[in-house]
């Protein structure tokens, strides 16, 4: 984080202090509140260690003693968290993390007076990201999106306003149509895209494509490794594929998750009980790619 400092959007590309290209490349919590043990400062060091340069704290809102039934608590280790991500010399990304709620407009009273406290804390901090709310689904349209995305991106500008704000796109994420023909009005706005590996057919390159043609910016803020419908298999190659096209196109990536509970995406062995310093033996076959590529890819 010290070496590139303040960064902005500049012509549809993250760009460093110094107005050169960059890319952030790290590893998501899971939730906040299900796996708090893996934000400690050592544990980060390590994925620091390993390359990355940003961890995205995902905050459920609802789910598992979620923000709006839990504040205090959630802030708390948000704010613990923070400190630590940035100690480590990454950035944060504080990552609202709806996904139950389909709309973010459902809890954006609550939204509003989080964003408020925390861009006015971290105010003077380069490092912080902000990602207003996780994924969109059901019904929630491009326009409901926007409705709640005018309110809370001035309440972050007024306190802090140059920081970089991630905004979803409908259907989970996969929408980047919806900003390409119809933007938000802010400078420093990077659009989110996830993928799943089991999941993902190669849409994305197309998307992606029109995205920069339209100096749209993109931030792949969630992506995880999973198998192959019906099979146990993660297609590795897939997930090459992907991260060798993000790379080309100076895309930033986030994967799904520092934690070891036992499902497909988790970097860390249900097995091991380390909460810092893993070596390869420590991780699960998508730990190893995942660790693998925050050097290389
Ligand atoms: C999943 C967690 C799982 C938890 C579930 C709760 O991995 O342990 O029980 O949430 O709903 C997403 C979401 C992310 C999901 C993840 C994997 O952003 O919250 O985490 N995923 O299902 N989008 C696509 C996949």
């Amino acid at each position: 984080m010290s070496e590139n400092g303040k960064l902005s959007v500049k012509d549809g590309q993250l760009v460093n202090e110094d107005g050169k290209i960059m890319r952030l490349k790290g590893m998501s919590s899971h939730g906040l509140m299900w796996y708090p043990e893996y934000t400690n400062y050592r544990s980060l060091k390590t994925i620091r260690d390993y390359g990355a340069n940003v961890f995205r704290i995902a905050m459920y809102t609802e789910q598992n003693k979620g923000y709006i039934y839990n504040s205090k608590e959630s802030k708390k280790i948000l704010l613990n968290t923070i400190e630590n991500v940035l100690g480590a010399d990454m950035y944060a990304i504080v990552d609202w993390h709806t996904l139950k709620d389909k709309d973010p407009n459902e809890n954006i009273e609550k939204a509003k007076e989080f964003f408020d406290d925390i861009s006015r804390r971290y105010k003077d901090e380069p490092g912080v990201i902000y990602e207003i709310f996780n994924e969109p689904s059901g019904e929630t349209s491009w326009q409901d999106i926007k409705d709640y995305a005018n309110i809370i991106i001035p309440i972050i500008r007024k306190n802090s306003p140059d920081a970089i704000i991630l905004v979803g796109t409908p259907n989970y994420c996969v929408d980047l149509k919806s900003p390409i023909n119809d933007p938000l009005e802010y400078d420093n706005i990077m659009y989110t895209y996830h993928l799943y590996t089991g999941s993902c057919e190669g849409g994305y390159k197309y998307l992606i494509e029109e995205a920069i043609k339209n100096n749209i910016a993109v931030f792949v803020s969630e992506w995880g490794l999973s198998p192959e419908k019906g099979t146990n298999n993660i297609d590795f190659n897939k997930a090459t594929e992907f991260l060798d096209y993000l790379k080309k196109n100076n895309i930033s990536w986030v994967n799904w998750s520092l934690s070891n509970k036992d499902e497909p995406y988790s970097a860390i062995d249900p097995n091991v009980e380390k909460l810092s310093g893993w070596n390869l033996n420590d991780l699960t076959e998508s730990g190893k790619f995942i660790f693998d590529s925050l050097s290389k890819k």
